[in-house]
Parts: structure tokens; C-alpha cells; sequence
């Protein structure tokens, strides 16, 4: 054999070991949900026919031709009994796209289907997509909302000036897609989520309403919209439905994350919340319950923060960064909530609908100031003495 070809065979199995490699629970969580020791999708585990031209005459060096930068904020889906991300793969030349990988048990041995996912463009195209949220909504339909990304061409000069708007999509079969227009908004539109159910006869959205293509400014917060028809969405009438407030995790930027799951005590919500430090901007994440007569009325907010990068995750392409688009709610009750650290790299964390929803029912919420958090803690504490703990 010669040297170019058992340099793939070498590159081959290198790949495959990665594709192959076991995941397993870290010990010692925090009793909500456990993380994973490995991340389960990197941007090595792209498939290899992305990178290389395997002709030797063509790449005598066996080089990528096409560099992968990151794997990140997934969709996902349980689909035909495998657990289904739709990942957003971001090339070297900072372009995102789509891409399906699967898996046999949500926790390793993810492998990404042979072709990204061929997006149609809208009427007006735009430069990158990203961050599908996938909704199989009541009507059949799996639906597929994500940020489409146009430079603002209201400000010529500027190179970095963009526009983010809520682009829809949907799907049968996760592989040919159908665009829709995109959704027409006042303002500026990421982060938005279709309810699975209708809501008064009507597509439900969960909205984020910004200033600027980064700012979220006066938006206020995760938003919510009747739409009468998703074919030509536009968003008429928005409330605010979880506010942000002074000094917590969420004081500058909130967004929400997957769909939410149903359970018999509510809607069980996942989002992401943003502050300000002196390092730049920390995303981590959040949970909310809403009312299931009503998917706007809050019904529990625990405190504080849900899950934060730790460890190696705070290191990548933008620091400090914990966003999550896509969980999985099993039959079993178990709940796979898939999450990316620092724009780099997707891992997994697994709990169940009964731990999420006793965290939820029983997190202290934010007092919103020191004396009201040392309450908190000083009555847990008298809680605690009364309680026999042998
Ligand atoms: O870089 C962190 C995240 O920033 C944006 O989220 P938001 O709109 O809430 O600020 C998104 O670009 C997201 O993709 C990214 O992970």
C-alpha cells in the first residue's frame, strides 16, 4: 500500500475511534442533572469528506481542503427512535450551515449524516444562518426556526453592521426542507421558538424582541406572539412574558432555548440568560414553568442560574458561554439536554421531567438583593436544624 493510503487508513481510524469513544456521567453534580465527561459533537467529528480530497494527485499532502471550526447550538429531536441534532456546524470562513448527526443513545456515538442540510434561501438572501430551534408542531409539520444574518445595508460603511430576523423553515423527513418567508417583526427577531401546540387556533411563538443586531435593549425580554398563519408569519401583537431585571443573570440578555416540554404541572422552560463582567459577556443558562392552560402565565422561576460553563468549557471562540437550543424529552422520562460550550463544541447533560420540574417548583426564586438571598439561605438553614439528617 502506498504511504498516501495508509495515511487515510490511519486518518480513518483515528476518526473513528473519536466517532466511537463511550461518554460517561461526572460524578459529583449538582443532583439536578448530571454532565458528561466528553463533549458529544466536536468539530473533528465532522465527516472527513468535508475536509479532505482523498485524490492523491489532487492533495499529494492529504491536507483539508476545508477547514471545520465548530460544532455548536443544536436543535434536536427524537427521530425514529434515534436522538436527532440538528447541529450548527461553523466553517473556518465563519460561515454556519446545518448539518444532522444521530445517535443511538443521546450520550455518544453521535454521527453526522453524509450532506449538511440545503437550506433554501428566502426573497432576500442572507450571508449565515444558525441556531435551529425544531418544533414537531400539532398540525405535522417538524418546523425549523433559526437566525438568518444580513449585513445592514442602512449603514454602508460599516462591515459588521447585521441584521438578525427569525427565518422558518419546515420539514417531514429532517432532509428537504421548505422554506417559508421569513418572519416579518418591528424589530429585530433572534431566538425565536414555535410552541408545539396551537393557542387559541393559532401558531404560538416565542419572540425576542432587540434594539440592534447585539443589543437587546429596550426588548425587554422572551416575548410572545399569535401568528394566524405560519406561511406568512408577522408578528402583530408581542408581550413580554419573562422579563429581565437589575443584577441577575439575564440583566442584559435573555433568549428561550429549546421548545418547552409539557408535563402535568406545566410548561417546562429552558433559556438562556446574559450579563455583563468586566471579561465580557457571560451567557448561562435558565429554567421558568408556565401555566398549561396558559404557556404565558409564570408559574414557578427558580433562581439564579440553571447551568454554567465549567472547567475546559469556558475556553473557545466566545469565552464564558453556556446556550442551549435543543433538549429531548424521552418516553421514559428522562431528558436530554444537549448544550454548547463557548461557541465551540455541543455536550449533552441528562436529568428527568421529575427532578426538572422539583427543581423548578422548589428553587428559591431571586430576591433581587443580598438581604432577601441571606433570608433565603438563613431559613433553609433553620430547616435544616429541625430535620433529623442520620
Ligand atoms: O455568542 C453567544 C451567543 O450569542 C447570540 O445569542 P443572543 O442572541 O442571545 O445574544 C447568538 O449568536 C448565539 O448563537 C451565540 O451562541
Amino acid at each position: 500500500m502506498s504511504g498516501f493510503k495508509n495515511r487515510i487508513t490511519a486518518l480513518r481510524k483515528h476518526h473513528e475511534e473519536l466517532l466511537n469513544r463511550k461518554n460517561e456521567p461526572l460524578a459529583w453534580g449538582n443532583g439536578i442533572y448530571e454532565k458528561y465527561k466528553n463533549p458529544i459533537i466536536t468539530a473533528e467529528h465532522t465527516p472527513l469528506e468535508w475536509r479532505y480530497d482523498f485524490n492523491e494527485q489532487d492533495n499529494p499532502y492529504l491536507m483539508q481542503r476545508i477547514m471545520m471550526n465548530a460544532t455548536l447550538n443544536a436543535g434536536a429531536i427524537k427521530w425514529q427512535g434515534k436522538y436527532v441534532v440538528v447541529v450548527r456546524v461553523e466553517g473556518a470562513d465563519r460561515k454556519s450551515f446545518f448539518a444532522v448527526a444521530e445517535s443511538p443513545n443521546g450520550v455518544d456515538n453521535f454521527r453526522f449524516w453524509p450532506e449538511p442540510i440545503t437550506m433554501p434561501d428566502d426573497a432576500i438572501p442572507a450571508t449565515n444562518i444558525y441556531d435551529m430551534r425544531l418544533t414537531a408542531h400539532e398540525d405535522g409539520w417538524i418546523y425549523g426556526i433559526f437566525c438568518a444574518e444580513r449585513h445592514d445595508d442602512t449603514r454602508p460603511g460599516d462591515l459588521s453592521a447585521a441584521t438578525a430576523t427569525a427565518a422558518i423553515a419546515r420539514t417531514r423527513d429532517l432532509k428537504t426542507w421548505e422554506r417559508l418567508p421569513d418572519l416579518k417583526s418591528k424589530s429585530q427577531q433572534r431566538n425565536v421558538v414555535l410552541h408545539p401546540e396551537f393557542v387559541n387556533g393559532k401558531y404560538a411563538l416565542y419572540t425576542r424582541p432587540q434594539d440592534g443586531f447585539i443589543d437587546a435593549g429596550s426588548g425587554g425580554g422572551i416575548g410572545w406572539a399569535l401568528v394566524d398563519d405560519i406561511t406568512h408569519a408577522e408578528i402583530v401583537d408581542e408581550k413580554i412574558i419573562n422579563a429581565r431585571h437589575y443584577h441577575t443573570i439575564m440583566e442584559v440578555k435573555n433568549g428561550e432555548g429549546p421548545h418547552p416540554i409539557k408535563t402535568p404541572q406545566g410548561w417546562l422552560h429552558l433559556a438562556h440568560g446574559v450579563r455583563g463582567c468586566a471579561s465580557g459577556l457571560r451567557y448561562v443558562l435558565y429554567m421558568y414553568m408556565t401555566a398549561l392552560d396558559d404557556p404565558t402565565r409564570d408559574i414557578a422561576q427558580p433562581g439564579g442560574y440553571f447551568l454554567v460553563p465549567e472547567g475546559d468549557e469556558y475556553i473557545g471562540d466566545v469565552m464564558n458561554v453556556a446556550f442551549s437550543n435543543g433538549w429531548i424529552a424521552d418516553e421514559d422520562g428522562r431528558v436530554f439536554i444537549y448544550y454548547a460550550s463557548s461557541d465551540t463544541r455541543l455536550h449533552v447533560a441528562t436529568s428527568t421531567i421529575d427532578r426538572l420540574v422539583d427543581y423548578c417548583m422548589n428553587t428559591p426564586q431571586d430576591g433581587l438583593t443580598t438581604t432577601a438571598s441571606v433570608e433565603t439561605i438563613k431559613r433553609l438553614i433553620e430547616k435544616n436544624r429541625s430535620t433529623n439528617q442520620e
